[in-house]
């Protein structure tokens, strides 16, 4: 299958564009820097020590033999490049993490909301309008998240994106109905993806297009069997406050002795998944696809759920770190249940990797070994969701104003 990956140079899109790559897929590559550009922005760096995206492709190229190409484009800024481009290289499916994907940086000033928003929405309404205008039927399947649905705190099951409801009739009866789970997103970041699920639901119903949409947890590790092939093809490890996530950064805190920082009361139970299981999902989800003229199909990427404070008790006994309880700057709840079915994947075949795998100590070797890379000054997380953080216009924002 030849596979267009739109931000493949990413810390999901890189380990999955490899793995489509072993797996004898014709990889495509396209992809703008903001990752790297958004570092660079924050004055921080991947603990891990990541190469140029010329260098990882030429690394695996001569490891592998296999060749993957590579286009620069912008899909929320550049519509008529996105056509020419599905025109040219003719894709089977598309895989869209070509996002801004960290909850804080969404949330740090009404600049970086509006970037958020039109980087994130514009993007995926240009894939879909260009999809269309190609007239070809290509499958495509989009990194979502768990976030859509809320962390409203109920212990019922959240079920694989649509909620079976009885209506009552005009005549009196019940009358079964599937619909769309209640949205409730917890960031600006999360209302993007609820937007970007609207516009699917309306592609595929006007337009017959094929959709997956992967509602993700929280991913950790770093390394995937296809990365960890060379130091070249190293995967991103982000561990500062807007984009690290709880998991990862927890693990980078207790490599370097820094009190583990819990938000709160650290009652906050969320979904989580280590990366090896997104590339394999997402491989899943492209030998899968929905049929035309289906509704988007939804599947939730998770492999068990988890509470922030039982994760910093497991590493704190494990390594000896202190545990700090520090103000949460978000605005969440204190403390929520969190069930989640993930009958989809697993009815094609998946079988999750847990924290109970071993894999843990693969992450904190990693974080041993890269500790030196590490600026303690960028581990507080200082994005709160009420007060604007930072009013000045970013560099890197200002670039994307222009
Ligand atoms: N948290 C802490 N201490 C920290 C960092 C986070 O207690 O040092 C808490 C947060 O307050 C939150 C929870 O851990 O309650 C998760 O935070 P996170 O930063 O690990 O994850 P989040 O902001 O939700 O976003 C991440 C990814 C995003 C993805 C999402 C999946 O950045 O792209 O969509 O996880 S989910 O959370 O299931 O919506």
């Amino acid at each position: 299958m030849k596979v267009l990956v739109l931000g493949g140079d990413g810390f999901c899109g890189w380990p999955t564009a490899l793995h489509l790559s072993s797996k004898g897929h014709e990889i495509v590559i396209a992809d703008n820097f903001s990752r790297r550009r958004i570092d660079q922005d924050l004055g921080v760096q991947s603990l891990t020590p990541i190469r140029s995206l010329r260098r990882r492709i030429s690394r695996w190229h001569s490891l592998t033999g296999r060749e993957i190409a590579f286009h620069h484009l912008d899909v929320a800024e550049e519509y008529d490049k996105l056509l020419a481009l599905l025109r040219a290289e003719k894709p089977d499916a598309v895989i869209h993490f070509a996002e801004q994907r960290a909850a804080p940086f969404s949330m740090k000033s009404a600049r970086h909301k509006s970037y958020t928003m039109r980087n994130n929405v514009c993007g995926t309404e240009h894939i879909l309008s260009a999809i269309v205008e190609t007239g070809a039927d290509i499958h495509l399947v989009h990194l979502g998240t768990m976030g859509v649905y809320g962390y409203g705190g109920t212990d019922a099951a959240l079920p694989d994106g649509y909620l079976p409801v009885f209506v009552p009739t005009a005549g009196g009866d019940l009358k079964r109905q599937e619909i769309v789970f209640p949205a409730d997103p917890g960031s600006v970041y999360h209302l993007t993806k609820v937007l970007d699920h609207c516009t699917f639901q309306y592609y595929a119903k006007n337009d017959r297009i094929r959709i997956t949409d992967l509602h993700q947890g929280i991913v950790w590790g770093t390394q995937t069997p296809e990365t960890g092939l060379h130091p070249d093809l190293i995967n991103r490890f982000d561990y500062d406050g807007d984009y690290g996530t709880v998991l990862n950064r927890f693990l980078v805190q207790s490599a370097i002795g820094y009190p583990l920082t819990v938000h709160g009361t650290g009652g906050q139970t969320r979904a989580f998944i280590h990366i090896s299981d997104t590339v394999r999902c997402i491989e899943l989800a492209l030998d899968n696809p929905p049929e035309r003229g289906d509704r988007v199909r939804v599947a939730n990427q998770i492999a068990e759920t988890r509470q922030v404070r039982e994760l910093a008790m497991m590493i704190a006994e494990r390594t000896g770190c202190d545990i700090a309880y520090v103000d949460n700057p978000r605005n969440e709840a204190a403390e929520n249940a969190l069930c989640v079915r993930n009958d989809v994947l697993r009815g094609f075949g998946w079988d999750p990797v847990t924290l109970e795998d071993g894999l843990l100590a693969e992450v904190e070797e990693i974080a041993l070994i890269h500790r030196g890379r590490c600026d303690v000054n960028k581990i507080p997380a200082m994005s709160t969701w009420t007060t604007a953080q930072s009013p000045g216009l970013p560099a890197f924002l200002s670039e994307a104003a222009e």
